[in-house]
């Protein structure tokens, strides 16, 4: 039995119900990120897809690029307590990728790699991954997205904390057990809903 009415609910506790717990709201766009912002080559990047899948992919630039996009527009929330509201990001759909790799019935799980210096990872239930909002996104707010926002390439995965979200992305790993990237290594929660506020590995 619900404490209060829906009727009752008011346009300042809707909007509320918009930010996760913990955060606030920022106007610009904070970079975020460990090491520097690495070199991009269209000539020697690949974006591979590997592991328990039964089409490993290899996509060179020209390949990537032809592949069919779409735009969504999302909230973005960092770990740190920053939101950041409608980003408009457009890229290729994970499932669009998903779709050629041909995931094994036993992949469970996905660990994205960046081609950064500190060899950046981050995992993710393959469920968390394989949905329809989720991007390699290549814009933000109609143009390129920049090299220190993770440009040309990104992951974006709206419904977690930012940092599943990959800058640079060159790799996603198909895995048959879980197994934990650079953040959740060192403290950070595997899952990472906001909502749950699931910031750090001691709440699991
Ligand atoms: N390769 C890489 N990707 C990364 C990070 C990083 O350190 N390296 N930081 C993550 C974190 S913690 C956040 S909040 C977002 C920040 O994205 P932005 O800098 O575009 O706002 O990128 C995520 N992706
Ligand atoms: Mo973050």
């Amino acid at each position: 039995m619900p404490l209060f009415r829906r009727g009752l609910k008011t346009r300042k506790a809707r909007s509320t119900d918009r930010l996760p717990p913990g955060q606030r709201l920022v106007r610009g766009w904070p970079v975020l990120h460990e090491g520097s912002v690495p070199r991009f080559d269209p000539s020697t990047w690949r974006l591979r897809v590997w592991g328990a899948c039964e089409a490993p992919l290899a996509l060179d630039w020209d390949a990537f690029s032809a592949l069919p996009t779409f735009e969504t527009t999302q909230d973005f929330h960092c770990v740190t307590t920053w939101s950041r509201y409608d980003n408009r990001w457009g890229g290729v759909s994970v499932q669009e990728l998903l779709l050629r790799a041909k995931p094994r019935a036993d992949a469970r799980f996905v660990l994205l790699h960046s081609y950064d210096g500190v060899g950046y990872t981050t995992n993710l239930a393959l469920s968390d991954f394989d949905r329809r909002e989720n991007l390699i996104a290549t814009h933000h707010d109609g143009a390129p997205i920049t090299p220190e926002h993770g440009g040309p390439v990104r992951a974006v995965v709206h419904h977690l904390y930012a940092w599943k979200s990959a800058k640079w992305l060159s790799g996603i790993e198909l895995l048959t057990e879980d197994q934990r990237g650079f953040w959740e290594v060192r403290g950070y929660h595997n899952h990472a809903d906001p909502w749950l506020e699931e910031r750090y590995s001691y709440m699991e």
